[in-house]
């Protein structure tokens, strides 16, 4: 057997033998060896083969497995260019300690410098951005350190291959395989939180720093005090609409807490972030102080969900709190039409129970965030290590390969940006939910709002109809102008991939309605 075969094979043994049912295979030459391991495996049963033929689609992809599945996903490309299109996922996969396993093919080392084809500095390439490297050439690699840091976030494997590349027919390596499955969590020491406040609030962010939801419902349950969640539905006992109602500084200042506890961290709403600066002590806990932020400021700072020793909340406290999210929650109540702000509300109280949602960054995530309902019974996804606006559609397409029914709330420049994550060839159950202002409308939120050239560098309309755009593909698409028809599309069961586009008003107009729902919390 020649070393290049040799050593791609190992490598996908240790792979699946370590309990790894996904991998993501992108077109190449450099990489046959290890394309052709695993497609040999996949025949057999013994992982599922994706092939995505953008790379940059093939890792958000991945990552969307990660997601649902919580284990690591190995991806597989050639050498050059396509090294770099797996980046922007490493990064995200970096800011949530995902274990993306990034596995790419290079030429031998001594080609390096010489003019080859194909041929750059892969090595260390991503940077501070994986936990592991590794720069791998000869017949055998040991998989131990690499698994052991996937706990804590991405890896790169640069793995040279020499001619010849192409494998003999012999399947005796697959019949050698036993799984014993690793696990890939992070290890925990025991730790305790003490707090005497009784004017305490616990914030919840939207990815809970990668925490489970079981854990940190768990965690909210037992402390009691009145939660603020990014995420409504994953927490249905959290606080109503406390981002729009903290926009008012009257309200604000009748709240000022002794003590906030931060789950992750808060990235969407401003209102929050102030809310936050008002607290005298703040206790954060994120698994990424381990990691990525490192230098993160708080009072007491915890990588793991902490053992309590705290004190109830003050019961005129908890109702304060009610009393602002029930008198904001009937002006959300009374909002009709067809805005953006209305379709977040019916989107969040009629998804089915049992589904899964994946929702983009930008103004979907932060409008399910004001006027959803908390609720339960629906699991929720976003990239927010990042928040970038690509790799959306692969993402989401990821989450629904390993769920039953997905739904997917996209804005349409998040769309455009990942039209690549739809060529694909397998059965998937994803509804796309595109929220079609026709550019960024989360811009005419911000200060910039009206600056001289605003529609040519942030609002950036494109004219385009994504439905159209999806038809061409082959792509089941409609559009839709109204509630009802939204309804209609959220009770219907997800089969295959649909493209659904809810055109809506003018981003000045809802900038406008958002302005006008935040002053109005002045008088509540
Ligand atoms: C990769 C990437 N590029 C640029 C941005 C900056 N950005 C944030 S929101 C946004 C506009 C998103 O537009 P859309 O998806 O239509 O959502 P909307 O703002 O209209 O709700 C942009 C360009 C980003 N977050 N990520
Ligand atoms: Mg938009």
């Amino acid at each position: 057997m020649n070393n290049s075969t040799s050593l791609a094979r190992m490598i996908v043994r240790q792979i699946i033998e370590a309990g790894i049912t996904d991998v993501v295979v992108s077109p190449g030459s450099r990489n046959a060896p290890l394309s052709l391991a695993f497609f040999a495996a996949s025949k057999r049963g013994s992982i599922k083969l994706h092939v995505r033929i953008d790379e940059r689609t093939a890792a958000f992809f991945a990552l969307g497995i990660i997601k649902a599945t919580g284990r690591p996903v190995p991806i597989v490309c050639t050498s050059g260019t396509a090294v770099a299109n797996y980046h922007p996922a490493v990064l995200e996969a970096s800011h949530t300690n995902a274990p993306l396993l990034v596995l790419t093919a290079d030429r031998p080392a001594i080609l390096r410098k010489t003019g080859a084809n194909q041929t750059t500095e892969q090595a260390r390439i991503y940077g501070k951005a994986v936990r592991y490297f590794a720069d791998i050439d000869g017949p055998v690699f040991p998989m131990e350190l690499p698994f052991d840091s996937l706990r804590n976030g991405p890896v790169h494997l640069n793995v040279q291959f020499d001619e010849p590349m192409l494998p003999d027919k012999s399947e005796k390596w697959l019949d050698e395989i036993v799984i014993s499955a690793k696990a890939f969590e992070s290890r925990n020491k025991p730790t305790t939180l003490k707090s005497d406040a009784n004017r305490g609030v616990l914030v919840i962010g939207h990815d809970r720093g990668g925490l489970g939801v079981e854990s940190v419902r768990k965690f909210a349950k037992e402390l009691g005090w009145p939660t603020i969640v990014e995420d409504p539905l994953s927490f249905p006992d959290a606080v109503a609409h406390a981002s729009i109602f903290l926009t008012s500084a009257q309200i604000r200042a009748a709240l000022i807490p002794q003590t906030v506890i931060v789950i992750g961290r808060t990235t969407l709403s401003r209102s929050i972030n102030t809310f936050l600066n008002l607290a005298p002590t703040q206790i954060v806990i994120d698994p990424r102080m381990a990691t990525v932020d490192s230098d993160r400021h708080a009072d007491k700072r915890f990588t793991q969900i902490p053992e309590l020793s705290t004190r109830k909340a003050a019961p005129e406290w908890i109702e304060q709190w009610e009393k602002y999210s029930l008198r904001c929650a009937k002006g959300i109540d009374a909002l009709s039409g067809f805005s953006e702000a209305v379709i977040a509300r019916e989107i969040a109280a009629n998804l089915p129970e049992g589904s899964t949602l994946f929702v983009s960054s930008s103004r979907p995530i932060r409008d399910l965030e004001g006027f959803a309902t908390p609720r339960a019974g629906v699991t929720t996804h976003a990239n927010r290590g990042l928040a970038g606006i690509d790799g959306n559609i692969s993402t989401a397409l990821g989450i629904a390969s390993a769920s039953a029914q997905t739904f997917a709330v996209l804005g349409d420049l998040s769309f455009l940006h990942d039209l690549t994550g739809l060529i694909h060839r397998e059965d998937i159950n994803c509804c796309f939910i595109v929220i079609n202002n026709d550019g960024g409308g989360i811009f005419s939120t911000l200060p910039q709002r009206g600056v001289d050239g605003f529609e040519s560098v942030f609002g950036t309309p494109h004219g385009l109809d994504p439905a159209a755009i999806a038809s061409a593909m082959g792509i089941s698409a409609s559009t839709i102008s109204s509630i009802n028809e939204l309804k209609k599309t959220l009770k219907s069961p997800v089969k295959g991939i649909s493209i659904v586009v809810a055109n809506v008003p003018s981003r000045d107009e809802n900038a406008d309605s958002l302005k006008a729902m935040y002053e109005s919390m002045n008088s509540i």
